[in-house]
């Protein structure tokens, strides 16, 4: 084993500047090699593709079970009871990923997909009517927040919790600065509000927070784990979608000429997707840690090294990606890592393309233009690149 030192760096992620705008830093953290020591935080970080590929997809050296913040759970105590699916390893997560996999399977997908189309194609008649908005609330928070709790089966009242509760699962990976403190000062209310939705009796009979609970009847989980797991979907499945279709939006916005190409061609508008996946990574990095002795690229890291993985750089890798910087919707770019690799990839993906699906097909047929109608706006977190505000301007095809 080759045991060259990992240089350090005083590159700082966190701060709200870089957060907002990641790209130098993503650039700067490539350009110095294939891992870094941040030396503020004392973690390592990658973010060239190849091996952000390689310590993404190896869970078992580079564990999830010590969490995927900067926290290591093996030395402090998490602040909330951990993922029984995100924040575990094998033979643990098998059995839970098995039933999510059941719960958010491509058939039951499938059966939402008019249910999207005709809530996507409601909203976006009322938008067109409007002409100026701010497409961060109208439209990128106000589609899954209709059609996502819907879906899992949890009662409408009191939904704006979900955003608030996934601004706290998402600042909580990173350390105890503003944007973190913002998010948990909203946990007295919405911890205990997210607990209750939760529970079986919340639940209806129909969404897939139900065929969780079928996994009870099965002998796969318990009660309280099938409770644990409709908390997953309410913790990953809102604000990864809400940036997801806001970045898809920004995408569009700032470049006509692929909006041209898209509403040209309905088969762009999966790829299209993908190529926002890729451009933006709605999720900018999640950490694993090391639980050996071990070594990447020549590189020595040692046991317990927190190593956190920009999906968001790996994206962006020119050695990769040629024309990495442009958005290009045709690109069709397999291999991208926004719903990262291997064990642990979003289990909620089929769910996330079926919502943008449907916002991007009825856009397409009924949007002829969409600019900009003022700046941009970026909301610092800690593992996501998020808009704030997206003031846009549409017109009727
Ligand atoms: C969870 C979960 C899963 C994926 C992402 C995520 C940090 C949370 O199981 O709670 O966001």
């Amino acid at each position: 084993m080759s045991d060259a030192t990992i240089a350090d760096w005083d590159g700082d992620f966190f701060d709200e500047a870089v957060l907002t705008n990641p790209e130098p830093f993503y650039a700067e953290l490539r350009a110095r090699g294939p891992l870094v020591r941040l030396s503020r935080y004392d973690v390592l970080a990658v973010g060239r593709y190849q091996e952000t590929y390689t310590i993404f997809s190896d869970w078992k050296r580079f564990v999830s079970s010590r969490g995927v913040g900067l926290t290591d759970f093996k030395k402090e105590k998490p602040w909330r009871q951990p993922s029984i699916v995100l924040e575990v390893d094998p033979p643990e997560h098998t059995r839970t990923r098995t039933v999510l996999n059941r719960a958010l399977s491509p058939g039951a997908v499938n059966r939402l997909k008019d249910t999207f189309r005709a809530e996507a194609e409601a909203l976006i008649d009322r938008l067109l009517e409007v002409g100026t908005f701010d497409a961060v609330p109208d439209l990128a928070e106000a589609f899954p927040l209709k059609v996502f709790p819907d879906a899992v089966g949890i009662s409408p009242e009191g939904r704006e919790n979900l955003l608030l509760y996934g601004s706290m699962v998402f600042n909580a990976l990173g350390p105890d600065n503003a944007p973190r403190r913002a998010a948990m000062a909203h946990a007295p209310v919405v911890v205990p509000w997210i607990n209750q939705r939760c529970a079986r009796e919340a639940i209806t009979a129909d969404g897939f927070a139900a065929t969780i609970y079928q996994g009870v009847e099965r002998g796969e989980v318990n009660e309280v784990e099938a409770g644990m797991l409709v908390r997953s979907l309410l913790s990953a499945g809102v604000d990864t979608t809400v940036t997801g279709i806001g970045s898809a939006l920004w995408c569009l916005a700032t470049n006509p000429d692929q909006y041209a190409l898209l509403r040209a061609d309905a088969s762009l508008v999966r790829p299209a997707f993908e190529e926002v996946l890729r451009f933006t990574s709605p999720v900018s990095a999640f950490c694993r840690t090391a639980n050996q002795d071990t070594e990447v690229s020549g590189l020595f890291i040692p046991e317990g090294s927190k190593i956190l993985c920009m999906l968001g750089a790996a994206n962006l890798d020119e050695n990769k990606w040629p024309e990495a910087h442009r958005f290009k919707v045709a690109r069709k770019p397999t291999g991208h890592l926004a719903f990262g690799v291997g064990i642990h990839g979003c289990v909620g993906q089929t769910v996330a393309r079926a919502e943008s699906e449907a916002v991007l097909s009825v856009l397409r047929e009924k949007v002829a233009t969409i600019e900009l109608a003022g700046e941009p706006v970026w909301q610092a977190n800690n593992s996501m690149h998020l808009l704030k505000s997206l003031p846009i301007r549409i017109t009727r095809a």
